[in-house]
């Protein structure tokens, strides 16, 4: 867990942290300077995960709450019976608006009345960091969106079994590395419906070659299957819960495996969870989108 961030910048800022010229930020340009340290992202490297406590702004927090609850209200479908509590805020975009940044935040903004930033936190607030935990790429995408609602006293319907994100995908579409960010909308633990991530089985250090490579996509996808790859057939026990205040963020990688506890209190659990991808992530076809691909300014 990345400690206290009480006062962690909402957005880029000018500060150098690691060493730029020894291997993991070779590719990223001087302006995306790091709002993570290079011991952070070297932690996400090798489990596969990463808290960063009160990663947004609470005007920002505010609004994604608002949004959250006018899609909900609006709902005719039952969250948990028909949604599996997947609120998504679009549906049937058309092509222009899944590739074109302009398009989807045109289209992004019109869900709701309370949507009007929506775009906008997701490309100031939360891509830098998927930037940086990805490798480089000039191609960043937004890949997709999601709300996950867990009513009061959802019971075990609302949990989630043991997955990793990326098996649901073939071979060819999980060449992508994606990362979802888990954005906790209400604070979040064991009772009222949290996250449990195993983190990666450790590994034999990486040789030096790999690890001055970390950023490069074959390494990338070799050092996060490699882990990945000896979980266990059963989950681990000793898997961590995740406990984390409203606007803290869980960055979990595609291959890390987790799952989720139900909602046993009275109150909703709301979460946000934008997932970006270091490029289009395409069918085996070579083609079709799987989902979105909506590429991010930089
Ligand atoms: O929000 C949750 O409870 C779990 C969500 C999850 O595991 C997922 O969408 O992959």
């Amino acid at each position: 867990m990345v400690g206290n961030a009480e006062h962690r910048p909402a957005t880029l800022e000018l500060k150098v942290v690691g060493k730029q010229a020894n291997g993991i930020f070779d590719n990223v340009t001087d302006t995306l300077m790091a709002l993570l340290t290079e011991a952070e992202i070297t932690r996400f490297h090798e489990s596969g995960y990463l808290i960063v406590l009160d990663a947004l702004s609470s005007n920002h927090l505010k609004a994604l709450q608002k949004e959250c609850d006018a899609l909900f209200n609006d709902l005719e479908e039952d969250v948990v019976e028909d949604l599996g509590c997947i609120v998504e805020p679009v549906h049937n975009l058309e092509h222009a608006a899944r590739t074109m940044y302009d398009v989807y935040q045109r289209r992004r903004s019109l869900v709701t009345e309370a949507s009007g930033p929506a775009a906008s936190i997701i490309s100031s607030s939360v891509a830098p960091y998927a930037r940086l935990l990805l490798p480089p790429t000039q191609d960043l995408c937004l890949f997709n969106e999601q709300y996950i609602i867990k009513p009061p006293h959802a019971g075990p319907q609302s949990a989630f079994q043991w997955h990793q994100d990326s098996q649901f995908m073939s071979d060819v579409s999980r060449s992508v590395p994606t990362i979802a960010c888990w954005i906790a909308l209400d604070d979040v633990s064991e009772h009222n419906g949290t996250v449990k991530v195993e983190p990666y089985c450790p590994v034999v250090p990486p040789s030096d070659t790999a690890k001055q490579k970390e950023d490069d996509l074959q390494t990338y996808n070799y050092l996060h299957t490699g882990k990945a790859a000896r979980y266990l057939a059963h989950s681990n026990p000793s898997a961590i819960t995740i406990n984390m205040r409203a606007g803290s963020i869980l960055f979990m990688s595609g291959y890390v495996r987790h799952c989720s506890t139900p909602n046993r209190t009275g109150r909703f659990r709301r979460v946000y969870m934008p997932q970006f991808s270091a490029g289009p992530v395409k069918a085996d076809d070579g083609q079709t989108l799987v989902a979105l691909a909506v590429p991010l300014p930089s």
